[in-house]
Order: structure tokens, then sequence, then C-alpha cells
């Protein structure tokens, strides 16, 4: 299995950036990604920010398995966080955040005449999406590769002052599996990785857990998507055609071809870890 060490130095200034500017922030906003609300938690971030008042949002629900989501929100909320599921793209539940914000700001901000609001997360996860969701315009560039944001941006809106930051990852990914996730679902860029070894991943984990997503999406049979993720591999390759000028099929483009299906939510609603795993008082 391959390590993840993506942590180029824009991100290591990031970090000193928002250390810099912590101070002046008054409410956090943790951005993650629904399909992993465990793995897409910055543990940097979450250790920077453990004194202010926090706001997580599962982003992305859209793309996510709705049971999954009410239990990861169980669970969060159980532990003590003030979590919501998000939808940057539709602005659904905008109005939901916008009454927990104010919630939150009475109780701790009653007297400030300004709220800095400070938008985190790793990358890609829909950051800038939920700051022009809260200004209510396209303020912030959004885009479909990790890394759009580089640099800080203030947004005002009555009140509040918003910012946008952007996406860090932390220096060392210990847990391989975690790597492969945030990998999975966009937050480190695609020519860092390998695709193949990533959609074996996703396999295994689509025939545990999703495995009509095979038979609906790729039209394999239910014994194919029993078979061995690398044999769906080959299978989904052939079927679509992804081929070598000799007739074998072309690993690396299925996979790729997996990852992006998977990425758009077109193999469905899907979430990649489970609440199960982390006890509720991790
Ligand atoms: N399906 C879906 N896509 C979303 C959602 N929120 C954001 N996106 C998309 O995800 C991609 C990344 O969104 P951004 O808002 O640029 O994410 P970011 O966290 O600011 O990214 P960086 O600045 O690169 O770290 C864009 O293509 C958005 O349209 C959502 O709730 N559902
Ligand atoms: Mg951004």
């Amino acid at each position: 299995m391959v390590e993840i060490q993506w942590y180029p130095g824009h991100m290591a200034k990031a970090k000193r950036e928002l250390k810099e500017i912590l101070p002046l922030l008054d409410i956090i906003i943790e951005v993650t990604d629904a399909r992993i609300p465990k793995s897409s938690r910055n543990p940097d971030l979450i250790n920077l920010t453990k004194k202010k008042p926090r706001l997580l949002l599962l982003n992305k629900v859209d793309l996510a398995d709705p049971i999954a989501t009410d239990q990861w929100i169980n669970h969060y909320r159980t532990i003590g966080e003030k979590v919501i599921p998000f939808n940057g793209r539709t602005g659904d539940q905008t109005a939901a955040l916008e009454e927990l914000i104010n919630q939150v700001g009475r109780e701790t901000l009653a007297s400030k005449a300004i709220w800095r609001l400070g938008v985190v997360g790793v990358p890609n996860c829909g950051k800038s999406s939920v700051l022009n969701r809260l200004a209510r315009r396209s303020a912030a560039q959004v885009g479909e590769r990790p890394g759009v944001t580089r640099g800080r941006q203030w947004v005002r809106r009555g009140r509040w002052e918003i910012l946008d930051t952007p996406g860090m990852l932390w220096p060392k990914i210990g847990d391989v599996e975690t790597g492969l996730k945030l990998a999975l679902v966009g937050t480190i860029k695609p020519e860092n990785l390998e695709p193949e070894e990533l959609t074996l991943y996703l396999l295994g984990w689509l025939q545990a857990n999703y495995p009509a997503s095979l038979h609906n999406y790729y039209g394999l049979t239910a014994p194919e998507t029993a078979e061995e993720p690398y044999s769906v591999l080959l299978n989904i390759g052939k079927r679509r055609g992804c081929l070598r000028r000799g007739g074998e099929v072309d690993l690396r483009r299925t996979a790729e071809l997996i990852g992006n299906d998977f990425r758009q939510g077109k193999l469905g609603t899907i979430t990649l870890e489970t609440t199960s795993a982390f006890p509720v008082s991790s």
C-alpha cells in the first residue's frame, strides 16, 4: 500500500497563517465531507480550534448515504459537537446553519458588534461553497479540484465577517485507510495518487456495503459483484471498453473512470466509513 504524505509547502503556510489569525475569530465553521465524516476532520484543525465555539458541517450530504449521515450526526451530537448536514451546491439547510450561528453567537458573543466566522477544513470539502451560501453571493471561487482557495479572503454580510481559508491536510496521515478515503473523495490532487490502489480499496468497500451500486451502474451480475476486487476491476474495464491496443484491459484508465464515477455520485449515495468503528466515547 502506498503511504500518502501529501503536505506541500503551501499547506504548512496555511496552517501558520490560520494560527496567526485565530485570535481574531469568534466562531469556527469546520467543514467536512459527509462521505467520510471522521477521516475528513483534520486533527491539527480540531486541536487548534478546540477552545473556540465551533460548528461542524457534514457537507456534500447529497453524495453520502442518508442513513449513515443520520448515524454520524447522532454520534457527533452525543459527544457534544454542534453538527448539521449541509449541501453547499444547493444551499439547502442554509437557514439552519444561520440559525445555529446566531444561537452560538448569542450565547458567546452577545455584545460584540461584529462576529468573525472562520470557515476551515480539508481541501475540496466545500468551504468556499459554504461561505458563498452564508454571504448570499458568489464571493469566493469554487472548483472541482483541491487547492482552489490559496489565500485568506474576508467577506462581509451584515454583522458577520466571514473568512475563507485554503484547505489543510496534516503532515503525516498515519493511517493508510484515512489517506485512501481522503484521496477517494478528492481532497488530494489525482496526479499524486495511484488510481488502481485507490479503486481496489473502493471496490472492496462497495462489495461489502453497497453491492447493488456495482450491479446498477456497471451491470455486473450478482456473482460477478462477489468476485475479488481485482476481477471486478477487470470486468468493469471490459464492459466499459477501457482497453489497450492489444485488447487487454487498461487498469489505470478503468480505475480512474470508477473513481470519477464515485466522486460524481453516479454510483449512488455512498459513505465510506461507519460510526460503529468509532465508539461514541472517542
Ligand atoms: N455534490 C456536491 N458538491 C459540492 C457541495 N459543496 C461543494 N461542492 C462542490 O465541491 C467542489 C469543491 O467546492 P469548493 O467550495 O471549491 O471547496 P473548498 O473546500 O473551498 O476547496 P479548496 O479551496 O480547494 O480547498 C466544487 O465542485 C463544488 O461545486 C455539496 O454539498 N454537494
Ligand atoms: Mg475554497
